[in-house]
């Protein structure tokens, strides 16, 4: 195998001590010398041109013989392997997950054993819809797949940033993917829920109503994934020594509290920057910034399950934080990058059969339909049964086993013995006392193809997960449902969503109806059991009402012009990063500005590859010449513009009252504008971050 130190891959370092020699047609060749490692083939052959195709003379045909061009080019056009027919776009790092306290009376997995203990992990965040060069911020369900490797093996906790899900049985998942994915006759459009296709099914399935408010929530355009909470989903079993079980669904989250963007600037970052989920956990991790979620569970035995208003087996339907609240049982960090993206990321296989002894399955009929899958899906992807010879898939515990050979085999049993049992007294053996005890679960029935009754309800959880936002997050449920199925052509589509949505809340439903123009409502959707309207609203679904304390982590982008107060500059940066935030500064010219003292102030951006979207509040320290010449410029006007519209805190110096002029905002509107000359004004302008947002705005701007 090829082995390159971290330091030959540095271009920069090896392009000084290296000869570049020009060849006869004028092209350079860096030749090594000194210490440099050899280019070689994948064979470990010794290259010595890697420029040039052996020919017949200098403009001659090209040779067959040449082994080196033909090697190169065979290992290029074999590169792509197919993407993921679902969460195809991802990103991950690695970390770590550490058990706050032993829950032995609840599980045996080794895992939860011992207070403090450390377990590697490998975690990769995605969207569901989009190709994997698809843009960060669709509007979308995200993926959260947790990798960890225990000590029992692999335990792959494969959940997404939603507890419940759009279908209840396995069977219908290629249905609602193909409805999503792009039309298959024009293939678009991509990355977009907004389309007949989806819509379509989504009204014909009255079980996906309950996920829809979610996904027309701002769940689904996450501001970072470190923002977002994660999901089990399914009910899991946890089974103790003493082989009792615990029903258990699992819940991330975020230590820095959940952040969200707004549609509008969700279009615009994905412009600005389509990586902008990818760089910020890059960046963040990067500078030792190491996000971290607390693992919750909501443990609960058969009696509750049986008085629960719903059945916990259905994964449409989620238990209320006030109905069962979540216990914390210890911490995930993510503290390095993968060496390799492709290597690490793009080759992880996750699969929801990969449990420990002490973890284990409900019927919930979906999970049980993941289970075939995600094997099934693996050998497609990675091309060979033994995936799990790849080092990211591997597990870190030692395993032994008799399976052998097949395409890219790495390890196969050494000696003469690939069987059991057998006489030669050699190889591993089976366990009863060690081994995964499947979870003795009395069953019988006859087999049927039904769909339980208990999973008839569609529409009370979806109207109590509506009643617990706030107003503004529920006017922007009601943006997102009004854009979507704006993009329906077809008007029948769009009056049967509105016959749902009336089941779920009257006034969701009519004022989607008026605003896509729809006079007569139509009657509401025939209900299989009728909908509940005494389930109480649960506060912890809304992201507002669960926002973090402090404004560690976020970002502000300060706007500079010649001329600016170099010190009022440096008292906001500290102030910020005292905060544990971030600050950019961004400038009308690449490199930076004179300050008004001479000083330099670098700038990280220039202005038009630094809009305000990409940033959590912004700052305009700006000369009032400065911030003349800028009002002329479009890209500064959008940038205190936009940061006004999408309800950001914007701190500003009076030099830059002719820029907010010229973009039409006037700050003394409301207490979002902070004036920064004050001498305590900078303390205030960091406290206010601390919100995030100033939602009381957004009805004055009617985004
Ligand atoms: Fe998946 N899902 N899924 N899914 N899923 C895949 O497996 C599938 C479901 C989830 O970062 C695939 O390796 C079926 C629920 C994540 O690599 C595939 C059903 C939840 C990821 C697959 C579901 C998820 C996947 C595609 C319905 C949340 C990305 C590539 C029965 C609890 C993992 C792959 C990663 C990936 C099948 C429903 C989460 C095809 C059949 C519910 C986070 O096997």
């Amino acid at each position: 195998m090829a082995k390159r130190s971290r330091q030959s891959t540095d271009r920069s370092a090896t392009i000084h001590d290296q000869k570049l020699v020009r060849g006869n047609g004028g092209e350079l060749h860096q030749i090594a010398g000194g210490d440099t490692e050899v280019l070689t083939t994948a064979q470990g052959g010794p290259v010595a041109d890697d420029q040039n195709t052996l020919k017949v003379g200098q403009r001659g045909p090209t040779l067959i013989e040449d082994f080196h061009f033909r090697e190169k080019i065979f290992h290029f056009d074999h590169e792509r392997i197919p993407e993921r027919v679902v969460h195809a776009r991802g990103y991950g790092a690695h970390g770590f997950f550490e058990t706050y306290e032993s829950l032995a009376a609840y599980t045996r997995a080794d895992i939860f054993q011992r207070a403090g203990e450390r377990t590697p992990v490998f975690v990769r965040f995605s969207t569901v819809a989009g190709s994997k060069g698809s843009f960060d911020l669709a509007r979308d369900v995200r993926g959260f797949a947790v990798k960890f490797y225990t000590k029992e093996g692999n335990w792959d906790l494969v959940g997404n940033n939603i507890p419940v899900f759009f279908i209840q049985d396995a069977i219908k998942f290629p249905d609602v993917i193909h409805s999503v994915k792009p039309e298959p006759d024009r293939a678009f459009p991509q990355a977009q829920s907004a389309h007949d296709n989806f819509w379509d099914f989504i009204s014909l399935t009255p079980e996906s109503m309950h996920m829809v408010m979610w996904v027309m929530s701002d769940r689904a355009i996450p501001r970072s994934f470190r923002f977002m909470q994660g999901f089990g989903v399914h009910t899991f079993r946890l089974v103790n020594a003493k082989n009792e079980s615990t029903f258990v669904k699992f819940i991330w989250k975020p230590k820095l509290g959940m952040q969200s963007v707004v549609w509008n600037e969700a279009v615009k970052i994905n412009g600005a920057d389509p990586d902008f989920h990818r760089r910020d956990l890059w960046n963040a991790i990067s500078s030792g910034d190491f996000p971290e979620w607390e693992l919750n569970l909501q443990l609960f035995d058969q009696d509750f399950a049986d008085s629960f208003d719903f059945d916990v087996l259905d994964p449409t339907k989620l238990i209320p934080e006030e109905v069962l609240p979540p216990v914390p049982v210890g911490r995930l960090v993510l503290d390095r990058m993968p060496d390799n993206f492709f290597a690490e990321t793009e080759q992880v296989a996750f699969m929801t059969q990969n449990v420990p002894p002490g973890i284990d399955f409900s019927n919930d009929p979906l999970l049980q339909g993941r289970n075939f899958s995600y094997l099934d899906t693996q050998l497609k992807r990675l091309g060979s049964p033994n995936f799990t010879h790849i080092p990211i898939n591997a597990p870190k515990c030692p395993f032994h086993h008799f399976q052998q050979d097949g395409h890219m085999a790495m390890r196969n049993p050494v000696g003469r013995v690939n069987y059991q049992p057998n006489s030669w007294g050699d190889g591993p053996r089976e366990s009863p006392v060690k081994g995964f005890p499947t979870f003795a679960n009395p069953e019988e029935g006859q087999k049927v193809r039904l769909r339980p009754e208990s999973f008839a309800d569609h529409y009370s959880q979806a109207r109590q997960f509506f009643i617990s936002q706030t107003a503004t997050e529920q006017r922007h449920i009601v943006m997102a449902l009004t854009f979507e199925l704006s993009k329906c052509e077809n008007p029948v589509i769009r009056e049967r969503m509105i016959a749902h949505l009336l089941n779920i809340d009257e006034t969701l439903g009519s004022a989607v109806a008026d605003k896509l123009g729809i006079t007569k409502l139509p009657k509401p959707a025939d209900a299989a059991v009728p909908p509940r309207d005494d389930l109480l609203p649960s506060p912890a679904l809304s992201i507002i009402e669960n926002g973090p304390e402090s404004f560690a982590g976020r970002k502000v982008g300060v706007l500079v012009s010649p001329g600016a107060d170099a010190a009022l500059l440096k008292r906001l940066q500290s102030a910020i990063e005292k905060e544990g935030a971030v600050m950019e500064v961004v400038a009308p010219k690449v490199g930076g500005v004179e300050a008004a003292d001479g000083s330099w102030i670098e700038a990280k951006h220039m202005i038009d590859g630094g809009p305000s979207v990409l940033f959590d509040a912004v700052g305009l320290i700006l000369s009032e010449e400065g911030a003349e010449r800028l009002a002329g410029e479009a890209a500064a006007r959008d940038f205190v513009a936009d940061a006004f519209a999408h309800c950001k805190f914007i701190g500003f110096s009076d030099g830059a009252l002719p820029l907010l002029e010229r973009a039409g905002v006037d700050p003394k509107v409301d207490e979002g504008f902070i004036g920064l000359d004050s001498p305590k004004s900078v303390a205030k302008f960091i406290e206010s971050c601390r919100r995030l947002r100033l939602w009381s705005r957004e009805m004055a701007v009617q985004l």
